[in-house]
């Protein structure tokens, strides 16, 4: 469709709104059957990348210098001898190769590691979303949150699902120094970054600054979840 310069895309000094009819999509160096839609990176002042990697079967991501987490948004991929189904998740800090066993959608988040003085660096690991406990954030039961990367110093990210039944919101309008990075996976509703409020759905990018005030509400029938990038721990 004919959209006439149209979009509900936005780029402000604090934060960038990326809805997927402004997605470019690009080879990374060393992808084979591969592209990435580049959400956020150090060319925009954050302090790791952030990118959604489309596969054909048989497609292959090279290994990043980088700590790296995968979390598989469709298809199936390997990470090493581990197999990777939607939902599923992959950190190593090592270089790893990924590759498509089937035409597969994953969103990758690397960031140069940062150690601590006494603290042993992290080991790899994988998961599944669905088999992470689940909890109310604040007391509040309609507004789930699931904590995908273990409690652990060693680790200097997060990566969380936060699941919003329709009409709940945040308690607050958070201000932090921390930044993110978001991906709606499911459902939409309201979100105010700085001084706007968009209308969000799934799939569309949020990258939030340190310090960006921040805040969601859920609208629709259905629960709104986005998959949230914070660094942590340091
Ligand atoms: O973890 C967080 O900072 C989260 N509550 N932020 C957000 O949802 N924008
Ligand atoms: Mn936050």
């Amino acid at each position: 469709m004919q959209q006439l310069g149209f979009t509900r895309s936005a780029h402000c000094a604090d934060h960038i709104l990326q809805t997927p009819d402004t997605f470019v999509h690009a080879p990374l160096p060393g992808m084979r059957g591969a592209t990435a839609v580049v959400h956020v990176g150090p060319a925009r002042g954050a302090k790791f990348t952030q990118y959604t990697a489309e596969f054909e079967a048989g497609g292959h991501l090279p290994p990043s210098e980088f700590q790296r987490f995968v979390y598989v948004l469709e298809g199936e991929l390997t990470a090493g001898t581990k197999t990777l189904a939607q939902g599923h998740f992959h950190y190593t800090k090592l270089p790893m190769a990924i590759a498509a066993k089937t035409k597969a959608r994953a969103t990758v988040i690397e960031k140069p590691y940062q150690p601590l003085p006494a603290v042993a660096h992290p080991s790899e690991f994988s998961g599944q979303e669905k088999a992470c406990a689940s909890e109310a954030l604040d007391g509040n039961p309609a507004l789930q949150v699931r904590r995908l990367i273990p409690a652990d110093a060693s680790f200097d990210f997060a990566v969380n699902t936060m699941t919003f039944q329709p009409g709940a919101a945040l308690s607050m309008v958070e201000m932090h120094v921390m930044e993110h990075g978001l991906l709606m996976l499911e459902g939409g509703g309201i979100y105010r970054l700085g001084d706007r409020w968009y209308p969000v759905t799934a799939g569309d990018f949020i990258w939030m600054a340190p310090y960006c005030p921040q805040w969601f509400g859920a609208i629709g029938e259905t629960p709104a979840k986005y998959l949230i990038y914070k660094d942590w721990n340091r």
